[in-house]
């Protein structure tokens, strides 16, 4: 049992010493990283078609795609015209730092200054293993019911940003917003939420305008420590 035990904090351990060189990439390259997080059908892939759509500077885009197996998520997000690396995990639950570390190897660094990953849809495990990356941003859908936060309260304590998706579909549901909205605050008083609906468009730009925030910031941050 104990051995067990001292297994899973070297796997971490490892993971997490690969996820400071990623992000140590990711500074040299003034590249802003995030790393979605949310169940299978929360909504993450058309989130991001939709972020795409709407983004200013699609060009300095990409999109390193987590997936058990398939590479449907990737042809999906290649046709919104980013550049796209998929890595399947064959099994795995979640992504892990020397995964994205290889995947970085596919893509020009320099001529980008935003990578979003998709992980593998799974609320919990993704989690516990850091990429490198500059926050995590959970995506919940109203469908999955206004219960989670407190029965998966890692990812709302880890994430900075909170998308809830569907919005369209709450006069279908019993989802109570602010039963829900409350949980969120009880286990991280300062996470950022949108409420949006990628089939109507409503909230994306708000999402969007932030995101660019986001980019501007990590851009100047990177000039100022120069
Ligand atoms: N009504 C409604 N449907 C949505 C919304 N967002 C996504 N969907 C639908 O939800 C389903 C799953 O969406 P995906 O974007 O593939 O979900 P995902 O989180 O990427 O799934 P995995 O990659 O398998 O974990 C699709 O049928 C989408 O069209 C939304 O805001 N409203
Ligand atoms: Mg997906």
């Amino acid at each position: 049992m104990v051995k067990e035990i001292k297994l899973v904090q070297n796997v971490l351990k490892a993971n997490e010493r690969v996820s400071e060189q990623n992000r140590n990439i990711f500074a040299e390259n003034q590249l802003l990283a995030i790393n979605i997080i949310g169940s299978p059908g929360a909504g993450k892939t058309t989130l991001l078609e939709r972020i795409i759509q709407n983004i200013v500077e699609r060009k300095a885009i990409a999109v390193i795609e987590g997936d058990i197996y398939t590479t449907r998520d990737a042809q999906r997000i290649e046709a919104c015209g980013v550049d796209v690396v998929q890595i399947n995990t064959g099994g795995g639950c979640h992504l892990d730092a020397p995964m994205v570390q290889e995947a970085l190897t596919n893509l020009d660094l320099d001529e980008l200054d935003l990578l979003i990953i998709e992980n593998v849809g799974n609320l919990v495990c993704p989690a516990a293993y850091n990429l490198g990356e500059d926050f995590k941003m959970v995506v919940m859908s109203i469908t999955e019911g206004d219960d989670k936060p407190e029965k998966y309260p890692r990812i709302f304590q880890e994430a900075k940003v909170l998308v809830v998706t569907k919005v369209d579909l709450l006069k279908y549901n019993q989802f109570d917003m602010d039963r829900f909205l409350a949980e969120v605050r009880g286990i991280n008083p300062g996470i950022k939420v949108f409420q949006i609906s990628n089939l109507t468009g409503d909230g994306i730009k708000e999402l969007v305008g932030w995101l660019e925030e986001q980019r501007n910031y990590k851009r100047e941050e990177q000039i100022c420590s120069v």
